[in-house]
C-alpha cells in the first residue's frame, strides 16, 4: 500500500503555531503581498526577515503534536510506502521522528543565498544581514517558496502521486496551488483520497472520505485504523 500524506498547517496548530487563514492566522496583520513574495523582500527586507525570525523563534518554543508523533509511527510500519510531502516550514514532523518529508515550501531553519544559490542550515536571525557560507555575501534569505515562485521537488511529489494507492490530505485548507490540485492528480491516477481536516476545506468535494475534527485526534485514529487492516 503507498500512501502519499499532504500536511498544511492546520497540523501544526495544536502545537501552537499559528495557522495562515484561521482567525488568528499568520497572513492576519501581514498582507500576503507584503511578507511573502520576492518582490516585497526587494521592496522592504526588514519588514521579510522580522516576519521570519520572529517565526523561527516562535518555533523554538513549540513541540511536536499527538498527530506529527502518529504519522513518525506510521512510517516505521509502512517505510518507503509512505511519504509525507508538507506544506509547512516548521521542522515538527522531523522533531517527531519522521524522514520520508518532503518541504515543498521550503524551510524555517534553512537560508538560501541569492548570489550563490546555496542552501544552509540556519536557526538565528537573517535580518542582520548575516555573511553566506558559501560564497561570503550578505544576501541571504529565507528559504520558504514564496507566491509566484517554483515550489520544490514537484517532480519527486508527482511521481509519488501518481503510484499512490491512497491519498490523505490533514490540515489544509485547500487554498494554495499547486497543492491544492494534488488531490485530483491522485484520483485521476486511481488512489483512494482521504481529508482530515478541522473543519470543510476548498476541495473537501473532491475526497471521496472527509472526516472532521482535530488532527491530534483524527490522525492516530486513522493510523491505527490503517495498522489494523495490514494485519
Ligand atoms: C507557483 C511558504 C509557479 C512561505 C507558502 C492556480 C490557480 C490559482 C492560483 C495559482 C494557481 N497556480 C499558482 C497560483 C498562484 C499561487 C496560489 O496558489 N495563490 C492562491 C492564494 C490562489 N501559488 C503560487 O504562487 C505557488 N507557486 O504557482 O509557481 C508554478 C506554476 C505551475 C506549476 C508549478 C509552479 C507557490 C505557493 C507557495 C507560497 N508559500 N508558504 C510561508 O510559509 O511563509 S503558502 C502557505 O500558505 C503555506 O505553505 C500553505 O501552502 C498555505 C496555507 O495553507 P494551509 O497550510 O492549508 O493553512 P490554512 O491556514 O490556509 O488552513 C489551515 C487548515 O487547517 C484549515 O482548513 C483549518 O480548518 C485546518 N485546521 C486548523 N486547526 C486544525 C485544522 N485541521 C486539523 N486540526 C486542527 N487542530
Ligand atoms: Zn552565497
Amino acid at each position: 500500500m503507498k500512501v502519499v500524506v499532504l500536511t498544511g498547517a492546520g497540523i501544526s496548530a495544536e502545537s501552537g503555531l499559528a495557522t495562515f487563514r484561521d482567525a488568528d492566522g499568520l497572513w492576519q496583520g501581514h498582507h500576503v503581498d507584503d511578507v511573502a513574495t520576492p518582490e516585497a523582500f526587494q521592496r522592504d527586507p526588514a519588514t521579510v526577515h522580522r516576519f521570519y525570525d520572529d517565526r523561527r523563534r516562535e518555533l523554538r518554543k513549540v513541540e511536536p503534536n499527538r498527530a506529527h508523533r502518529a504519522l513518525a509511527r506510521l512510517e516505521q510500519v509502512l517505510g518507503d510506502d509512505l511519504l509525507v510531502v508538507t506544506q509547512n516550514v516548521d521542522d515538527l514532523h522531523e522533531r517527531a521522528g519522521s524522514r520520508r518529508i518532503v518541504h515543498m515550501h521550503g524551510e524555517l531553519l534553512s537560508a538560501l543565498c541569492d548570489s550563490c544559490q546555496g542552501r544552509f542550515a540556519w536557526d538565528d536571525d537573517l535580518g542582520d544581514g548575516p555573511a553566506c557560507p558559501g560564497c561570503g555575501s550578505d544576501t541571504l534569505r529565507p528559504d520558504v517558496v514564496w507566491f509566484g515562485e517554483m515550489p520544490y521537488d514537484l517532480d519527486l511529489i508527482e511521481r509519488a502521486l501518481l503510484e499512490a494507492d491512497l491519498f490523505v490530505a490533514i490540515g489544509t485548507s485547500g487554498a494554495v496551488y499547486p497543492a491544492a490540485g494534488f488531490v485530483r492528480m491522485a484520483a485521476i491516477a486511481g488512489a483512494k483520497t482521504l481529508e482530515l481536516n478541522l473543519d470543510s476545506s476548498e476541495t473537501s468535494h473532491l475526497f471521496d472520505d472527509a472526516r472532521q475534527g482535530p488532527a491530534s485526534k483524527l490522525v492516530p485514529e486513522w493510523v491505527a485504523d490503517l495498522q489494523e487492516s495490514s494485519h
